[in-house]
Formats: structure tokens, C-alpha cells, sequence
């Protein structure tokens, strides 16, 4: 049985994640791997459901403290319903963000990365993935990507003003550079398959 591999896929809004998870998968299942492809929020029945509630109704809906907490009841499902299971039976699992997001999506206003990970401790006993590929595309050209598909409407985050995704941005940069054996970034500019195979080199060193 091959070796089981959690990758989560970062970045802001419209950078190419799910398009790239997509290819990702793709190529790895041509490579003879089990893949699942998932998402956060969302990705296991008791987490999607908590997704429904994360990103509808108005802004203020939840306070930042019930916001983090609810990212987190829902990452803790994932984990036991969906990721655990698929690692122990040696799949690869691909996710459509992770502990990144939170870190950076909601450790920086009320709430500090530390509190953020003190949560994670917590609820997901502190699990990680084995790589995390950061998309990093100037805010400009993202939420052009992002407007051509979706025009003006967006979520209850996604539709944050532009100086908080900026924040996230910045954010995530430093985990890149604080974290690099785990975080890597990836410039995601360019054609998708020229995108794919710059992701598909970062993780060059776990495929079997
Ligand atoms: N959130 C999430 C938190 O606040 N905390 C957390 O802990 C977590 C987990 C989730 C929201 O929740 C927040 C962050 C988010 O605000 P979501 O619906 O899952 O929201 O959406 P996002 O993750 O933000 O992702 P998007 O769907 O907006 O963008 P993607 O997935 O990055 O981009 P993608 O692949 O859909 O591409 C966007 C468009 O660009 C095109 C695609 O075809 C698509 O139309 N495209 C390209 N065009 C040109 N060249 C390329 N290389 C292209 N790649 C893609």
C-alpha cells in the first residue's frame, strides 16, 4: 500500500485553487494514486452544513470569535470523517484550503495565530498537512479571475473590503517564509497547465 498524503491548496480569492486542485488530482491519478479531492469548509456532512452557515446571511451574522470556532467544529469533522479515513487507507487527499485559511482569514483582527492554533490543538489535536501550495497571484488579477466568473456577487467573507484581503495576503506570505518546509508558494500567473506543472514540482519529493 502506497504512503497516504494530506496537501492543502491556499491563497485568496480567485487565485486558481479549484482549478488547480482539479488538474492536481488529474495528474496525480495518472501516476496510479488514489486521490479525493475535498474542500474547506465543507468536505465532510456535519462540515458542509457548517458551510451553509459560515458563508451566508450578512456580515455580521457571527463575531469573530463564533466564526473561528465554527472553522473549527467544522475542520475537526473533516478530519475524523473524511481526511483520517482516506490517509489510513493510503490515498492522497487535496484540499481546497485548510488551517492556513483560518490563520489567516481570522487570526488577525480579534483574534491572533496563536488563538487560532490553540483552537486547532483542540479540536484537530494540531494535524497538519504533509505540503501546503500557496497560490499567490497580484490581488488585482485574482479578483479579475474571480469577477469574471462570479461578476459582483460574492460570500460573506469573500466580499470583505479590499485592505482585509490584502491582510490575508500578507498573512499568508509569512507563512510561506516562516514555514517553508511545509508552505510553499507558487506563482500562479500564466496558463493553468503551466501553473499544474510548477504545483506538481513542489510536491516532487513525496511522490512514491
Ligand atoms: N475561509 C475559509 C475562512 O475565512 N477561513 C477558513 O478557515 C476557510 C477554510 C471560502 C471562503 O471562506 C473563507 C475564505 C473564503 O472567503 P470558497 O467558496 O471556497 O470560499 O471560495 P474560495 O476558496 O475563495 O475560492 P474561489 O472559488 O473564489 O477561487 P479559487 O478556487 O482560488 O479559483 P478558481 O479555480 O475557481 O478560479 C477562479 C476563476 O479563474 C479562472 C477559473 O476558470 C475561474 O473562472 N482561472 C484562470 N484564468 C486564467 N488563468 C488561469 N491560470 C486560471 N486559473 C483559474
Amino acid at each position: 500500500m502506497s504512503i497516504g498524503r494530506f496537501i492543502s491548496l491556499e491563497g485568496g480569492e480567485g487565485a486558481g485553487k479549484s482549478t488547480q486542485l482539479r488538474a492536481l488530482a488529474a495528474a496525480l491519478r495518472t501516476r496510479g494514486l488514489e486521490v479525493v479531492e475535498t474542500r474547506e469548509p465543507g468536505g465532510s456532512e456535519g462540515a458542509e452544513a457548517i458551510r451553509a452557515l459560515l458563508l451566508t446571511g450578512g456580515a455580521d451574522r457571527w463575531n469573530a470569535r463564533a466564526e473561528a470556532l465554527l472553522f473549527a467544529a467544522a475542520r475537526a469533522d473533516h478530519i475524523e470523517k473524511t481526511i483520517r479515513p482516506a490517509l489510513d487507507r493510503g490515498a492522497w487527499i487535496l484540499s481546497d484550503r485548510f488551517l492556513d485559511s483560518s490563520r489567516a482569514y481570522q487570526g488577525q483582527g480579534e483574534l491572533t495565530d496563536d488563538d487560532i492554533l490553540a483552537l486547532h490543538r483542540i479540536g484537530s489535536v494540531g494535524f497538519l498537512p504533509d505540503r501546503t501550495l500557496l497560490l499567490t497571484l497580484p490581488e488585482e488579477e485574482a479578483s479579475g479571475r474571480a469577477r469574471a466568473r462570479d461578476g459582483d456577487s460574492s460570500d460573506r467573507i469573500g466580499g470583505r473590503a479590499s485592505d482585509f484581503h490584502q491582510a490575508v495576503a500578507e498573512a499568508f506570505s509569512r507563512f510561506a517564509r516562516e514555514e517553508g518546509d511545509r508552505v510553499r508558494a507558487i506563482d500562479a500567473s500564466g496558463a493553468a497547465e503551466v501553473v499544474t506543472v510548477r504545483l506538481l514540482e513542489a510536491i516532487e519529493d513525496l511522490l512514491p
